[in-house]
């Protein structure tokens, strides 16, 4: 499917910083060092309801890391899925009454308007999960040929012990991922199963839902950790540099993408670093949508805020930080905006370039945004101050904030 327009990306001069994140699966920084060509696979959407704060948020992160290396004047290869067939999507449907292609097409198109006025750079490749079964049905049956899928009730199972290094992204013991295969999409108490963790790789056709054909797997559809690795093996391969995605998605989805890649493919790792934003909540609790506690962006933006503002709200905040959204957050970002538009909007002002060199060293070092904030805060709290003479400062503040932070002065 097709993605959203792309923002300018304004050059600048010098080149920027390398990359150091953290990475779930050593639990510490690394430094990602991509080629001249970096690849990113970030977990799209579940299209059901519109782009929330918690997505936008995940989204700005994954941005950031875009930016960094543009800034190192590396190309960005970017793929994001797009899970249009799911249990969620078909129950909201029949809830509603809805057509579950009709919702997923509504729901995604919100999604790229909201992109769009965000400024966040899409992907090279936007991949529905739909589209994706050709190329899903033959990873299954290859799993089963390699002995490392088995059928139950129709439906076709990975087994994790398929794996030696199931466990190394998310680092977690038995009874967490137990728990967490039960809240997150898992069926750990399914009788029959080898392992209660085991992930359904192919879902045997059920009344009253879509199904595909399947080949020798019989008609059905595909389970959620296969989609994400069939298309990221296809558009982007083996040791990729960034596999990102929300901290809900450490596992079980990323532990059983790595998996079902690595035994594919005999290869490893999947990804060279698993970086995962953190959890943004409102009234107290993870906004979700089986929860309903959410902020949409779209809401926002009908109400007439401005894009630049949700964008600056989500950069004061670090991307691994679990934080809460609140109308005082919303005000300050808006009084940022306002406060950094007329310090650019002088003829002159105090130097930039010590700017630059700290908003790059902000964001190389584990994209610290709020670092970066601070340092433009203090540039236009001189400006406002005293001003100054240099007469290429706002245009250059306002490039590195465009560039860099994606928010347009
Ligand atoms: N389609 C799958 C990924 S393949 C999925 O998780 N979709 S989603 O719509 O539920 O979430 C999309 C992205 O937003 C995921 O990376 C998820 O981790 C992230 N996300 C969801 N809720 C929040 C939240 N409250 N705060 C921050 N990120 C969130
Ligand atoms: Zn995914």
């Amino acid at each position: 499917m097709h993605a959203w327009p792309a923002p300018d990306v304004p050059a600048l001069p010098g080149t920027g910083r390398d990359l150091s994140l953290h990475d779930t699966a050593t639990g510490g920084p690394v430094s990602v060092e991509p080629g001249p060509v970096a690849r990113i696979y970030v977990c799209g959407i579940t299209p059901y309801d519109a782009t929330h704060i918690g997505h936008a948020a995940t989204y700005n992160a994954f941005d950031l890391v875009q930016r960094v290396w543009l800034d190192t004047k590396r190309q960005v290869h970017y793929v994001q899925n797009v899970t249009d067939v799911d249990d969620p999507l078909l129950e909201r449907a029949a809830a509603t009454g809805d057509d579950w292609t009709a919702l997923a097409e509504r729901e995604t198109a919100l999604f790229r308007e909201d992109m769009t006025a965000l400024r966040i750079l899409p992907p090279a490749h936007y991949i529905g999960a739909v589209e994706a079964i050709p190329g899903i049905v033959p990873l299954v049956e290859r799993l089963r040929e390699a002995g490392a899928a088995y059928e139950l009730g129709g439906d076709t199972y990975f087994s994790v012990e398929a794996d030696p290094d199931f466990g190394k992204v998310s680092r977690l013991d038995a009874a967490a991922m137990r728990l967490l295969s039960a809240e997150r999409g898992g069926d750990p108490d399914r009788p029959g199963k080898k392992n209660p963790l085991d992930p359904v790789l192919w879902l045997a056709a059920r009344e009253g839902e879509p199904s595909w054909d399947g080949g020798s797997l019989g008609p059905g559809r595909p389970g959620w950790h296969i989609e994400c690795v069939a298309i990221a093996l296809d558009h982007l391969g083996m040791g990729f540099d960034v596999q990102g995605g929300g901290s809900d998605l450490a596992f079980p989805h990323h532990e059983m993408g790595a998996s079902h890649a690595q035994v594919l493919t005999g290869a490893y790792p999947f990804a060279k670093a698993y970086v995962h934003a953190g959890m943004v909540a409102l009234d107290g609790e993870k906004m979700s949508k089986s929860k309903g506690n959410l902020v949409f962006v779209s809401t926002l933006r009908r109400e007439g805020v401005d894009p630049a503002a949700i964008r600056l709200a989500l950069l004061a905040h670090h991307y691994r930080a679990d934080w809460e959204w609140t109308p005082s957050v919303l005000a300050e970002a808006v009084e940022r905006l306002a406060r950094w538009r007329s310090a650019v909007s002088r003829p002159d002002g105090p130097p930039a370039d010590d700017l630059l060199a700290r908003i790059r060293a902000a964001l190389a070092d584990d994209l610290d945004a709020p670092r970066a904030l601070a340092a433009v805060d203090a540039w236009a709290a001189r400006q406002a101050a005293e001003g100054g003479t240099d007469t290429g400062a706002p245009g250059e503040v306002s490039r590195a904030v465009d560039a860099l932070l994606g928010v347009a002065l």
